[in-house]
């Protein structure tokens, strides 16, 4: 659960509690006893409970109106947290040793221990530097802009444009322009790993990464063995994809701008990291029959969908399914569309600022296809938090973090053609029927087959600079190196200039989220779908599947949310899909006849980079 609120809302919520956790301190003479431990337990959630909503209202704040002050109250809130926290990390090691302890004390322990993503050692000052350093990095990214035509351009727009524009020497444009925003972040993000591994290592790890490995309630290194397992699973896939890309690439610009051997060009797949190809579907789209005939961005423009009524349209989705409405205040208070007057941080999120029902959105939305299915994304974390708002305050999380971000891409799974007619946004003379399906597939695997070393890579990247495996000199050509490696790309432009830091434009880098959730939630949502079609009764094959106004799913999803983070993620995944086991063999399924139509396609060609 710590890893789910925001650093600034977990800091104040410890802030103030330092003198009751003190009140519930062991007598100096005794031994902890069992009871002890449960009443420091409590103690500590009752504290979090309470406090959480200032530090919650501060970090909203700084995200939807960054500037000097709300900069100043976040980086305080965030230092206050990460000292507090730490102190109560080092308590709940202690308690953690008692004898004879009951299954949600220990588990609530572990959780104080372990949840933190960006420690600090008990040092004056170190917790301050540290989260200066992190709301520093955060804004940064927020405020950032490249070029387009010349003309200086906000990051959302131009994440926007790198979906749109075809002309590669714009898109090179884009891309390179963007990517200077790292720049001034290198050091700061070396100083950041510096202080952030002394904390961990004062907490009992041997870095920042191996704490966040800690998190799966399971062994942290056969959790990177089954992350290497998995993507051994889905990686022939993403091989054929990347080399039908590649091919329809060559064919599109010729051979100066993207050759048909070796690695594609960073800026061509319709996304300023390459990390989902579904916007070049125009591009690549199989020859005359096959070919779906329609467009989601085109339909919502041609039915003047506003960012309002997309969030609607999402909400509709989860009410048809026996979810209560969203709040009133829902819609007084997120931040749907990008205000025209302030810097604000665009990537989106969604927050729980009360742990109860003060639900909100904070995007930047435009009317497109990629922010359709980010709506659906975030509102699965809303209705996510609102099931599980009965639990006590530590287990006010998700399964794994994986199942965060995976219930809204799962709902998304069921935009089906069919469901598109029943929004009235298809025509149902244009519904592809079963010769489509190669080209549903196809533009469907380009989102979420592509993503999958994005996914990996990240952390790949992270938890080598913590261990040090990495060193800041080479920050950015091991970067560079991991996604030729694992996506088979290279930055448009040859050599990066010696003072890159590309990382630091990708969001969760300087906003010091992990990413191996979201690797996780692309094989999860794929499992919850299968089930999910199972549990409807549905026989046809998995991407013609939506399950749209099922209540009897929606009840069976609403009891795995409902538990929280009360049980381990295996008895979650088994409550709604039957098997303990995170793997690929759903998704692998679902994509299997386009599998076997890639194949076909790529016979021939030499595959790999
Ligand atoms: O960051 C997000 C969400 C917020 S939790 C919009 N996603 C990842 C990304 O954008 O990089 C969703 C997909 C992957
Ligand atoms: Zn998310």
């Amino acid at each position: 659960m710590l890893r789910q609120i925001s650093t600034a809302a977990l800091a104040a919520a410890l802030l103030t509690g330092a003198a009751r956790a003190d009140h519930h301190q062991p007598a100096e003479t005794g031994q902890p006893t069992a009871a002890d431990a449960r009443s420091f337990v409590e103690s500590a959630e009752e504290r979090l409970a309470d406090l959480s909503i200032y530090a919650a209202k501060a970090a909203w704040v700084n995200a939807t109106y960054i500037n000097v002050d709300t900069d100043f109250l976040a980086a305080r809130a965030g230092a206050e947290f990460t000292e507090a926290a730490v102190e109560l990390a080092n308590q709940a090691a202690r308690y953690a040793e008692v004898e004879g302890l009951d299954y949600d004390t220990k588990r609530k322990l572990n959780m104080l221990r372990q949840g933190l993503t960006a420690p600090a050692p008990d040092i004056p000052g170190a917790a301050d530097e540290l989260s200066t350093i992190l709301t520093g990095l955060q804004s940064a990214y927020g405020k950032g802009t490249g070029t387009y035509k010349g003309e200086t351009t906000r990051g959302n727009e131009l994440e926007a444009l790198m979906g749109t524009v075809r002309d590669p020497e714009l898109l090179e444009e884009m891309w390179t322009s963007w990517h200077r925003v790292g720049v001034p972040m290198k050091e700061d993000y070396a100083r950041f790993v510096e202080i952030s591994n002394e904390g961990a290592q004062a907490l009992g790890y041997a870095d920042t990464g191996a704490m966040w490995r800690s998190g799966y309630d399971m062994d942290p290194d056969e959790f990177a063995r089954l992350l290497d397992r998995t993507w051994n699973e889905v990686k022939p896939l993403y091989d054929q994809l990347h080399c039908y890309v590649r091919a329809e690439l060559n064919e599109e610009y010729g051979d100066e701008v993207q050759p048909a051997d070796g690695p594609i060009r960073a800026d061509l797949l319709g996304n300023m990291w390459a990390q989902e190809w579904g916007n070049i579907y125009p591009l690549v789209a199989p020859e005359g029959a096959g070919d779906i005939g329609y467009d989601l961005t085109d339909l919502l423009e041609g039915a003047d969908y506003t960012p309002v009524k997309i969030v609607e349209t999402g909400e509709a989705f989860f009410t048809s399914l026996g979810f209560d409405e969203l709040p009133e205040t829902f819609w007084q208070r997120s931040q749907i569309t990008a205000p025209a007057d302030r810097e604000v941080v665009c990537h989106a999120s969604a927050w729980d600022v009360d742990n109860e029902d003060d639900l909100r959105i904070k995007m930047c939305t435009r009317v497109n296809a990629d922010d359709f299915v980010t709506v659906h994304h975030e509102l699965g974390h809303n209705f996510y938090q609102r099931a599980y708002s009965n639990q006590p305050f530590l287990y006010k999380g998700s399964a794994n973090d994986g199942f965060h971000e995976a219930v809204g891409d799962f709902i998304a799974l069921s935009v089906t053609p069919e469901y598109l007619v029943d929004l009235g946004l298809l025509d149902p003379a244009n519904v592809p029927d079963e010769s489509k399906d190669i080209g549903l597939l196809l533009r469907q695997a380009l989102d979420k087959v592509a993503f999958l070393p994005f996914g990996l890579l990240i952390d790949k990247w992270r938890w080598q600079v913590f261990s040090g495996e990495i060193q800041p000199a080479d920050y950015n050509s091991a970067w560079t190196q991991l996604r030729f490696d694992y996506q088979g790309i290279t930055p448009p432009g040859g050599d990066r200039p010696g003072d890159s830091f590309d990382p630091g434009a990708k969001y969760h880098v300087p906003g010091n989220t992990p990413y191996t959730r979201y690797y996780l939630a692309r094989l999860l949502q794929f499992q919850f779908h299968k089930a999910a079609c199972d549990q409807a009764g549905w026989e046809g094959p998995l991407h013609r599947c939506s399950i749209y106004a099922d209540e009897e799913v929606g009840e069976k999803l609403n009891a795995m949310l409902a538990m929280g983070s009360s049980r381990p993620w295996p008895d979650a995944l088994e409550a709604f899909t039957g098997t303990r086991d995170m793997n690929g063999s759903a998704m692998a399924e679902y994509f299997a006849p386009l599998t076997e139509w890639l194949e076909g396609q790529n016979r021939g060609r030499s595959c790999g980079w």
